[in-house]
């Protein structure tokens, strides 16, 4: 070979679920990938990979690394697989897929994906437009981030915000439910730039996270208590006059309603529902609405509240009374995802016109429900799960695990390891690394648009999701040209796009320069002047929209969830050496996280008559698992918290925190109440004993 023994750079982009998307660049030679860093020119990521992403070498080049397609040959879950060819394999879902299209219907089918890779075409392209033609069932992907979406939109009419790059502009800056430096780590060096600027930076989070350590002030709120918060913050704002006044009669709908109803929400009348001091409230309030610019910076954690949706129309209507969008660094800025899916050509790239007829929506909340269910007509025949664990993911992991434990399943799963959902499978299916496929990555935390060019040819036999819808086309005989473009086609047609700030973003540029910043004004300020994109052009305290779907037309508390009396709320959220429940099948990552602990308040331990370091069950009305309890400062009295991701409890047993959740819907936009889950924490050894 020519280039033997020389050393190549890549350049790609991380395409895990995550809002950083970061650059990095990859050193190759002889075709094997022997480094891995972050771009030092990426003005975002700034040479910084995180936690997993910094050893995802070894993710590469992990000896549990799926390379070839295997067939179960033990019972559902045991894990017990043998090689086969891709060729038998294919033979043998395009065998069963055309005997249940034939007896039961093509909704008989349920394709299972979430955003494990987000990349765009490995995301959804070609699986799309098989799926249409096929006539299948589809699914609603709406765990992450759409009842957040649902909840700004119905105040603003998108998710638009402010470019997070321009947080150092904000002088008080709200993280909002989020775990910043763990989840979001490269938004934090600019929050601190705005500190250093002279920002007061404010965390709002039940949880004493590393990021509300860091902070300035941590505001601990009762869970999904925030909108009575919010309310009342808008009610001493409005008794203070901190209204901009000419922004509201411009820009908003229903400032009169909105003033009538926060009347309802005196800070003293919600202090023992948030758990927030009427002091500190007024507090809040004031500095929040006399400091400027301000801006508030919720991202996932609050939509998983069965008030997830109001949670977020509640605090976008507080940059709204202020008038914070007109300054540089003031408004709100959550994901920046859909705004940059709405530059892009994804019509062309899904082409959902090819659907010959009506196809039932089904929404992965329910999937336990789903395939248990013996009303759901047809019932679900076959499952093909890609780019989700959804076994350790869902809530009600045990009906979840129950459906896919049925015999008469045939469930296909493609991944890059055994994850727990893979046990139940079939046909595991091999997938590739982000060093090994060709995609362009759209990120929901900044606005540079990154192509990620593979270094590496794909490890043993594993194929890319595009690559794996062309040969199950193949299989299934379709003939359409459509479902056999290359990965550059697909992306030179989803950047066919006439979006101004794409201008100039080309398939070449990109694999040239690796990354590109979206074409704006550096002082964007996206709803400064000019009105909001919802019905009525303004932003809508009143909505009229919500009113005619039977929802309550004004920003309220909406229901906050609270458990039986003894026992404690759960949050589960995510961490630092974890993606979701990626990585979980790695050591050292596992050993990283260590034993599944729950953290509780001291005096829950000692009302219980428990101690730091015992085992104990934690038990809520769907199951139970075991972990390590901590007593821990982080922690307020009646909330408890563990990791998620994780795919086994404090026995190794598999089993984890969605173990204990309810797939309870949110108020609107589908998703999931994850954290209004209430438990009981019980000595191990006493209930051993029972
Ligand atoms: N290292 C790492 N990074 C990740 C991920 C990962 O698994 N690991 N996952 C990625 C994904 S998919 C997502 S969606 C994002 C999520 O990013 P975030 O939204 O930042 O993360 P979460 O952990 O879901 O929740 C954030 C915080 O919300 C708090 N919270 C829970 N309930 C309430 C409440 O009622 N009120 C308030 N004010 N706060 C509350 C939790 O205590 C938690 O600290 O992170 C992404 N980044
Ligand atoms: N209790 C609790 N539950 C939660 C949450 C929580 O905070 N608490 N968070 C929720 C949220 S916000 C989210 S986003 C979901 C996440 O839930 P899921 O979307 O199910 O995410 P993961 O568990 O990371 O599964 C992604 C899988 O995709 C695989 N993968 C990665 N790249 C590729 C690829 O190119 N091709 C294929 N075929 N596979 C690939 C990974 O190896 C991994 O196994 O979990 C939700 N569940
Ligand atoms: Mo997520």
């Amino acid at each position: 070979m020519s280039n033997s023994g020389l050393l190549q750079i890549v350049r790609g982009a991380c395409g895990h679920d995550c809002p950083d998307t970061c650059a990095w660049i990859a050193e190759t030679q002889d075709g094997v990938a022997v480094r891995l860093y972050g771009d030092p020119d990426h003005p975002f990521t700034r040479g910084v990979l995180c936690a997993k992403v910094n050893h995802y070498l070894e993710r590469v080049y992990h000896p549990d690394r799926l390379l070839y397609p295997l067939r179960r040959c033990g019972p559902k879950g045991s894990g017990q697989f043998q090689r086969i060819s891709w060729d038998a394999a294919l033979q043998e879902i395009s065998a069963r897929w055309r005997r249940d299209i034939s007896e039961y219907g093509a909704e008989s089918i349920l394709p299972f994906s979430s955003a494990g890779n987000q990349g765009l075409i490995q995301h959804s392209s070609l699986d799309q437009r098989l799926f249409s033609l096929l006539g299948v069932s589809r699914l609603e992907r709406n765990i992450c981030g759409a009842v957040a979406h649902e909840g700004l939109c119905a105040t603003q009419g998108s998710g638009v915000g402010v470019n997070p790059e321009d947080l150092v502009h904000s002088r008080y800056i709200v993280l909002w439910g989020t775990n910043t430096m763990v989840t979001n780590l490269h938004l934090w060096p600019v929050v601190e730039e705005a500190r250093r600027r002279g920002a007061k930076i404010v965390v709002v989070d039940p949880i004493r996270t590393r990021t509300a350590a860091a902070a300035d002030w941590h505001i601990a709120v009762r869970p999904g208590s925030d909108t009575a918060l919010a309310l009342a913050m808008m009610h001493v704002i409005i008794r203070e006059g901190r209204i901009d006044h000419d922004y509201v009669s411009r820009y908003a709908t229903g400032f009169e309603q909105l003033s009538e109803r926060v009347s309802q929400y005196a800070p003293e009348s919600v202090t023992e529902v948030t758990g927030v001091s009427a002091a500190d409230i007024e507090k809040f309030a004031l500095e929040y609405s006399g400091v400027g610019p301000s801006l508030l910076r919720p991202l996932i954690g609050l939509e998983h509240h069965r008030n997830g949706a109001m949670m977020f129309r509640v605090l976008a209507c507080l940059p709204v009374l202020t008038g914070a969008w007109r300054h540089r660094g003031g408004g709100l800025a959550r994901s920046t995802g859909a705004f940059q899916y709405s530059m892009l050509n994804m019509e062309g790239l899904l082409q959902l016109g090819l659907s010959q007829r009506f196809a039932r929506s089904l929404n992965m909340r329910d999937l336990g429900r789903d395939l248990c269910s013996t009303a759901l007509s047809p019932q679900i025949r076959s499952l093909l799960v890609y780019n989700s664990n959804p076994a350790v993911s869902l809530p009600n992991q045990h009906l979840v695990r129950a459906g896919l434990e049925r015999e008469d399943l045939f469930t296909v799963v493609h991944d890059l390891f055994v994850t727990e959902t893979a046990k139940f499978a079939d046909l595991v299916l091999p997938a590739t690394s982000q060093l090994e496929h060709l995609d362009l990555v759209p990120s929901w935390g900044h606005h540079y648009v990154s192509l990620n060019q593979p270094a590496i040819e794909p490890s043993g036999e594993s194929v890319a999701n595009t690559e794996l819808f062309r040969r199950l086309a193949r299989a299934l005989n379709r003939d359409e040209p459509c479902l056999y473009e290359s990965d550059e086609e697909l992306l030179r047609t989803a950047l066919q796009t006439d979006h101004p700030m794409m201008r100039g973003i080309t398939f070449d540029r990109l694999r040239q320069c690796g990354w590109l910043h979206l074409n704006h004004e550096e002082d964007w300020r996206p709803f400064a002047a000019g009105g909001f994109p919802t019905s009525s052009g303004r932003a809508e305290l009143w909505s009229g929209k919500l009113q005619s779907v039977g929802l309550d037309p004004l920003p309220s508390a909406g229901e906050i969830r609270r458990g039986a009396p003894g026992t404690l709320q759960l949050i589960s959220g995510k961490t630092l050496h974890f993606l979701n429940t990626g990585y979980s099948h790695q050591e050292p990552h596992r050993r990283r996280e260590g034993v599944l602990q729950i953290e509780m308040h001291r005096d829950d331990l000692e009302s219980r008559g428990l101690c730091d370091g015992e085992f104990v069950r934690v038990c809520s009305s769907l199951g139970e698992i075991v972990a390590v309890c901590r007593s821990s400062r982080s922690v307020q009295r009646g909330v408890v918290w563990m990791p998620f991701g994780g795919g086994q409890d404090a026995l190794g047993v598999s089993r984890h925190v969605n173990n204990l959740t309810p797939e309870e819907p949110t108020d609107w936009g589908g998703g999931s109440g994850f954290y209004d889950t209430f438990v009981e924490v019980l000595r191990a050894t006493a209930i051993v004993s029972e």
